[in-house]
């Protein structure tokens, strides 16, 4: 469908795309410049909780590395970079009370400078799931409705502090994790759940419930100060972002046919009362009390909180009637048809096989029923035993490839020939990094990191994505061969058609 012979439609000029990343996972230098703990720094180190025992001390080392990063960005003409804000580093203790850190918030300000100085538009996570310790040790963290006001206080404190330049916000990483993931199945921090061989304490019927209650209204109250308080002065943006995979009925069993509904109803329903100002009346059915009531006052603070729809999106699930896992719905998962093959690319990690049709059915099921502007802000793949690879067996990412390949083409079939308003796409991850309950075992970058060096090397995927959206945005000048041509043409891995620009900076960075 794109080829390089008619004038072909591009992508509208202002779409936007780059890399993203979060603190945990890339910064390290957790003790530095008065950083509080979060509650993943203690977690990650305990044995058992990590596939291969890794922990967030080093990471990637972009605390350190930071002008490195953004100058592999810049390599990679990227129009945006997603980071998110360490609250532990703003606020250590995180409190509204406790004493503000100003050595992390000049960092932060002197990377978002670095950013935009680098022509680099920052669009920034408040919280992706590193909460500071002080909350959970005070008053157990997001299961106390306390947090709401701390994360208002720490939201104000950023918009202060960074609005004059940050137009682009999130406040909340895929709410759907951080409740079923930390309080439900227990396998990210805190750990919590009814699970007693996993933890002490927890109830996986009733916390992340009450937990992701309490996320929606910290999200929605950060909001509303934005909105009163910011927006009118600093002209910005605000939303939320969740994950959401596809899902598609096993077979054309009436059962199953309901279970892919069912699913998408817990998965992306959760944030409802955001876009649609109530749970789905599946949810409420499946949980009856369990699932928290918003009072009338905070649901007209709740609905229509988020300016656009965020989306983190990585795979499609084939969906059968069935089971008792209420974190999915009552559904069961599974990538082999019913005739024994598999949906598509198998990755390292067992949930996520490629499947680009999904996503494209995806960005048009979210614009039909939430009628929002759509911010794709991940998206991406892990190949399978990477991490056994020599370094330039890992660079040959085919299957990343093909991956990005598929879900480029699904983004602009839904933008110009589904009439889909995406704006805005960030593939996951601009590096390796700290891949939570997987440790260092899973990577998910289109840049590869040499963990004993710290040093960067892009992947052929990367390679890919930049060609990609140097040529199909409108008005971005065609400075490189047509699509198609880098893959199969290794030596433009070795510096050609990109004025040097990536291998340039490998041979910089390396040296
Ligand atoms: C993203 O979540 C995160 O935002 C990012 O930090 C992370 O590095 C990236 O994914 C890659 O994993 O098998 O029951 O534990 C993606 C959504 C939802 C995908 C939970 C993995 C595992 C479900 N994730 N899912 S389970």
């Amino acid at each position: 469908m794109i080829t390089s012979e008619a004038p072909v439609a591009k992508l509208p000029k202002d779409f936007i795309w780059g890399f993203a990343t979060a603190s945990f996972q890339v910064e390290g230098s957790l003790d530095v410049d008065g950083r509080g703990k979060s509650f993943w720094d203690d977690f990650s180190h305990i044995p058992g909780k990590t596939l291969d025992g890794g922990n967030g001390d080093v990471a990637t080392d972009s605390y350190r590395l930071y002008k490195e990063d953004i100058a592999l960005l810049k390599s990679y003409g990227v129009k945006s970079y997603r980071f998110s804000i360490a609250w532990s580093r703003i606020i250590p203790l995180g409190g509204r009370n406790d004493p503000i850190n100003q050595k992390g918030i000049e960092w932060y300000s002197n990377f978002i400078d670095e950013l935009l100085k680098n022509g680099i538009q920052p669009f920034v996570t408040l919280y992706h799931w590193d909460l500071p310790q002080g909350l959970h040790d005070r008053y157990g963290g997001w299961l106390n409705k306390e947090i709401v006001l701390d994360y208002q206080h720490y939201a104000r404190v950023c918009f202060q502090a960074f609005g004059d330049r940050v137009k682009n916000w999130l406040t909340m990483n895929e709410p759907w994790c951080i409740s079923i993931l930390g309080y439900g199945r227990g396998v990210f921090a805190p750990g919590r759940s009814s699970d007693r061989n996993r933890s002490p304490e927890g109830d996986s019927s009733t916390e992340p419930w009450i937990v992701g209650h309490h996320v929606i209204l910290s999200h929605a109250y950060a909001v509303k100060i934005y909105r009163e308080e910011f927006k009118v002065a600093q002209g910005g943006q605000i939303g939320v972002t969740l994950n959401g995979d596809w899902a598609v009925p096993y077979d054309d069993k009436p059962e199953n046919i309901e279970a892919a509904q069912h699913a998408l109803d817990v998965a992306i329903g959760e944030l409802d009362p955001i876009y649609l100002g109530h749970y789905p009346p599946y949810m409420r059915t499946m949980l009856g009390d369990r699932l928290p009531t918003f009072s009338d006052e905070e649901l007209a603070v709740v609905k229509g909180s988020s300016d656009f729809y965020g989306m983190n999106t990585y795979t499609t699930n084939l969906c059968k009637a069935g089971g008792d896992d209420e974190f999915q719905g009552c559904v069961e998962y599974t990538f082999t048809r019913p005739d024994g093959t598999q949906l598509g690319t198998q990755a390292h990690c067992a949930w996520l096989q490629t499947y680009p049709q999904g996503f494209r059915d995806l960005m048009n099921y979210l614009w039909k029923r939430y009628q929002k502007p759509i911010y794709v802000t991940e998206n991406g793949f892990a190949v399978k035993d990477e991490h056994n690879m020599t370094i330039d067996q890992a660079l040959q990412d085919y299957d990343r490839v093909e991956y990005f390949r598929g879900m480029t083409a699904a983004i602009y079939g839904a933008i110009l020939e589904d009439e889909v308003p995406v704006r805005a796409y960030f593939p996951w991850s601009l590096l390796d990094n700290f891949e939570w309950a997987d440790g260092y075992e899973t990577r998910f970058g289109v840049t590869y990191v040499d963990y004993a060096t710290q040093k960067r090397y892009p992947k052929e995927s990367a390679k890919f994505l930049v060609k990609f959206f140097a040529e199909n945005i409108e008005s971005s000048e065609p400075k490189l061969p047509p699509v198609g041509q880098v893959i199969e043409n290794n030596k433009l891995a070795h510096g050609q058609g990109f004025g040097g620009g990536v291998s340039a900076l490998v041979e910089s960075v390396s040296a």
